[in-house]
């Protein structure tokens, strides 16, 4: 009998996260919009400004409004219990503009929809905070046994502020010494992997705690396989696409040829007749 080794933190979904970093790489270098953080080469954190528009963004806002409650997390290890002090809740899947929004998130990094957890909206209000965490998945947690049939480990992070902020809210990269200010519309993405495929540890972030005014943003977690499928379909990268031959001018040149024929045998029944 073949024993399955235990995988650890380093090399569980290794393969997978590495192979989608390569690919969410390539296409976010290849958008002129998109600006990289400078990171010293420890992570890779873009930017895009005016990925939502100011509509978008208030009519996001008071969908989180609708669906806000004191915040879940993953128990960290050391049984801190406090550390994400917001509210947050999963907008609505259904409606249009989540569909449409979430289109664009995944059209941008180039990954399939059903690899993404459903968006969650959080609204931060004066002291609320979450402190230094990371997204991905400590995969010795009891929460791992589940996680690891739900798609795996958590491999990039996107995430939209949707109002700027009087004061305070910054998400803040720990120990990077970047910290972003809050302006509406900017879309964060990050790759919670090295580009070996480990879990990153510099992609420790925080929320730091607003001091005045309200913070909304919205996250898209992506995991390396369909998230909540209970069989794991791991990340391939696309086969390029072949060229799509379109069918509309064979169509249209067989119809022409129909009719010259039609019109051919109609002289010829005259010219005859
Ligand atoms: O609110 C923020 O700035 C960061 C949110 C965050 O860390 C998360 O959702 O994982």
């Amino acid at each position: 009998m073949r024993i399955k080794p235990r995988l650890s933190a380093d090399t569980a979904d290794k393969g997978p996260l590495a192979r989608l970093g390569i690919a969410v790489r390539k296409r976010l270098a290849a958008n002129p919009e998109i600006y990289r953080l400078e990171t010293r080469n420890k992570a890779e954190i873009f930017a895009l400004g005016d990925f939502m528009n100011a509509e978008e963004c208030t009519l996001m806002r008071e969908m989180i409004d609708a669906v806000a409650k004191p915040s879940e997390y993953f128990p960290k290890p050391n049984g801190e219990e406090s550390h994400r002090t917001s509210y947050s809740g999963d907008v609505d899947p259904c409606h249009p503009l989540v569909l449409k929004i979430q289109r664009r998130i995944d059209d941008l990094l180039g990954l399939p929809g059903e690899f993404g957890e459903a968006i969650q909206g959080q609204r931060y209000e004066p002291g609320q905070e979450f402190r230094a965490h990371y997204d991905w998945f400590r995969t010795n947690a009891d929460y791992w046994k589940v996680e690891k049939d739900r798609g795996g480990q958590r491999s990039w992070t996107v995430m939209v502020f949707l109002n700027p902020v009087e004061e305070g809210g910054m998400t803040e990269f720990t120990n990077l010494g970047l910290a972003i200010e809050p302006k509406q519309g900017v879309l964060l993405a990050w790759n919670n992997a090295t580009p070996e495929g480990s879990p990153n540890k510099w992609t420790l972030h925080a929320a730091l705690p607003v001091v005045k005014g309200v913070k909304y943003i919205i996250t898209r977690w992506y995991r390396v396989g369909k998230w909540g499928g209970r069989n794991r379909v791991l990340y391939q990268p696309l086969p390029g696409c072949p060229p799509s031959p379109s069918i509309w001018p064979i169509f249209f040149a067989i119809r022409s040829s129909l009719r010259e024929s039609r019109m051919i045998s109609s002289w010829v029944r005259k010219l005859t007749s």
